[in-house]
């Protein structure tokens, strides 16, 4: 049982585990949760698109790229009222956690500071906070860490070899940059990746590989599935077998028992058994409210009865 915080995982060794028989896996999972978290309660981050569509970037998965042909309507950057009164809303939901992204490559010093100031609208709030906007320079992650931001987003969303399938605008490596630039600023990094994209196992053990071998854990891993957007590349590609997304948040909790992994997008497609076996495969953690940027999420009315039925203590309130 890998009990040590490790970092040198091989990818043999995470297949290994990916590989092995399902119960055997989930049992594992199960025991390394309960070892490192309280096995009945879930973290829960509300997300505000701050700035939508537009984005130069060709992520073939991402209904804002201007590569795609997407029905999306653009939206310039929000006004922080705008954003503090969503932040409130969100903290009456019982949101702990408030993300707001933004659909840029990188920010300019002018955006970076109108957003730095919402980040102090929402601290005032009484709630974390969490940003996603693209590459960051050192000196960017710094400000954000003056104004009081808790949390940066930047996932690195599947292994290296199959990433320039997925994108071509931007290397892996500049994912890996920001990140560093994140860590060394102070922040707390979360960063997790998107499965059934049509990567294969041996893909979804690169990603898990990749996130468990940075110098830290991120402190947040958002496991997301697909959400299928119509005019988006990725639109169309046959599903990913449940039970192998079960798999891979099992072994996201072995690689890196302290993290709040995140069942993230594609929860509004997913039965409700579905969930309570992430949950037992390790989730703690969730987006609550009825939109992630773009793309709908559970109604919180559903969500609150699953969490009723689970017996889960969800954010902020009992569920
Ligand atoms: N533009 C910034 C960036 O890409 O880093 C921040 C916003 S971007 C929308 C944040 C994350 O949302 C992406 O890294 C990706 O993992 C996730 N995402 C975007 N579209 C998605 C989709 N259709 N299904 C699942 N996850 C998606
Ligand atoms: C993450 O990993 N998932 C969230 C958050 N980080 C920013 C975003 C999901 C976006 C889903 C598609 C949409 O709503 O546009
Ligand atoms: Fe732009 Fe982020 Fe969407 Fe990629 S995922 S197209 S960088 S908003």
């Amino acid at each position: 049982m890998a009990e040590t915080i490790r970092h040198d995982w091989t990818r043999a060794e995470i297949l290994g585990l990916l590989d092995q028989p399902f119960n055997d896996l989930l049992f594992q999972a199960q025991t390394v949760h309960r070892r490192h978290h309280d096995p009945n309660a879930v973290q829960a981050s509300t997300l505000l698109s701050i700035k939508t569509g537009g984005c130069p970037e060709d992520c073939a998965y991402c209904p804002q790229s201007i590569h795609h042909d997407v029905a999306l309507e653009r939206e310039r950057l929000l006004s922080v009222e705008a954003v503090r009164s969503a932040a409130r809303r969100a903290r009456a939901q019982g949101g702990e956690r408030f993300c707001m992204g933004a659909a840029w490559r990188r920010p300019t010093d002018r955006q970076l500071e109108q957003v730095a100031e919402m980040v102090r609208a929402v601290k005032e709030e009484g709630l974390e906070t969490c940003l996603t906007l693209g590459m960051l320079t050192l000196d960017q992650a710094r400000r954000l860490a003056e104004a009081g931001l808790d949390y940066y987003n930047h996932n690195l969303d599947t292994a290296p070899e199959f990433y320039g399938r997925i994108v071509t605008t931007r290397q892996y490596a500049d994912r890996l940059q920001t990140l560093e630039y994140v860590r060394a600023a102070g922040l707390k990094v979360c960063c997790g990746g998107i499965l059934g994209m049509g990567e294969n196992r041996e893909q979804r053990a690169g990603l898990l590989q990749q996130l468990a071998n940075l110098p830290e854990h991120p402190h947040s891993v958002p496991i997301n599935l697909l959400v299928q957007v119509e005019g988006t590349p990725l639109y169309g590609t046959p599903p990913l077998d449940p039970l192998e997304f079960v798999r891979t948040v099992a072994v996201a909790r072995i690689l890196m028992p302290g993290a709040h992994v995140r069942l993230s997008a594609g929860r509004e497609r997913m039965s409700d058994e579905l969930q309570a076996l992430c949950f037992l495969a390790g989730a703690n953690s969730i987006f609550l409210g009825e939109r992630l940027l773009t793309q709908s999420n559970p109604q919180v009315e559903r969500d609150r009865q699953l969490f009723r039925r689970l017996g889960l203590q969800v954010g902020r309130v009992a569920g």
